[in-house]
């Protein structure tokens, strides 16, 4: 799977790229990251990327040109263009099912914004599908593009190990149970024991714990989980 990021600040990425799971999947070849500056495709001869809002007001917007340019230099770049997904606080919140659906991809173009947003023709051309990664206010798109792939890449074939297996997380299919308490050695801390069904090797029973467990955590941290339809639609407002 490719995934191409447009940033005003690719040197934000290499650092989180070159670690851990992503680092591997890199490495086997299941992922491709490319990093596109989209100060490049200023045409501006001090290569301007932003300018302030018409109308007035605090803060810069991101020109049109460089970032239209930049976008459709690098969709054409592979046979498929892929989702075009723009990072802003105004998106659709992302969730496990829209992970799940990114997933099914060959390749993604993420756009990153920052400063107080996208000039309105960028979303007009493009027709972007818009991503939040929940209500709060970002500097910038850069952290949550780093969200998406990290959420995606651990539900590819074989970026994680069958004892690292995604199939049972919380949030996906139809498990809106949250993760039931887990515990590793020491049997005891400051004496803090660990249930003792957990010591045994009781399979069924232990099976039975958990589910309990997971049940009276969602339900006292997350009761908002155990009303939720399967799948929300986004209508037009
Ligand atoms: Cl995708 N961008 C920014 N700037 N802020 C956000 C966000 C994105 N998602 C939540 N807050």
């Amino acid at each position: 799977m490719r995934f191409d990021i447009l940033t005003l600040f690719p040197d934000i990425f290499p650092g989180y790229l070159g670690q851990s799971l992503l680092k591997r999947a890199i490495d086997g070849g299941l992922v491709q990251v490319c990093l596109h500056d989209i100060r490049k495709w200023s045409r501006d001869k001090h290569l301007k990327v932003d300018d302030r809002p018409y109308g007035g007001g605090p803060g810069m917007v991101m020109m049109v040109e460089p970032v239209v340019a930049c976008v459709e230099a690098v969709r054409t770049q592979s046979a498929e263009a892929g989702p075009l997904v723009m990072l802003t606080p105004q998106g659709r919140p992302l969730d496990q099912a829209g992970v799940e659906r990114l997933s099914r991809h060959e390749r993604i173009v993420l756009l990153c914004g920052r400063y107080e947003g996208f000039d309105e023709r960028i979303r007009l051309l493009l027709e972007p599908e818009e991503i939040s990664i929940g209500d709060y206010i970002l500097n910038g798109g850069e952290v949550a593009a780093m969200v998406i792939i990290d959420a995606v890449i651990r539900l590819l074939p074989g970026v994680l190990g069958d004892a690292e297996s995604s199939q049972c997380d919380s949030f996906s299919g139809a498990n809106r149970l949250l993760e039931f308490a887990q515990f590793t050695r020491p049997r005891e801390y400051r004496g803090l024991q660990v249930p003792e069904i957990l010591l045994g090797g009781d399979h069924g029973e232990i099976a039975r714990w958990r589910e309990e467990n997971s049940r009276r955590r969602t339900e006292a941290w997350r009761a908002d989980l155990l009303d939720k339809p399967l799948e929300e639609g986004r209508g037009n407002p």
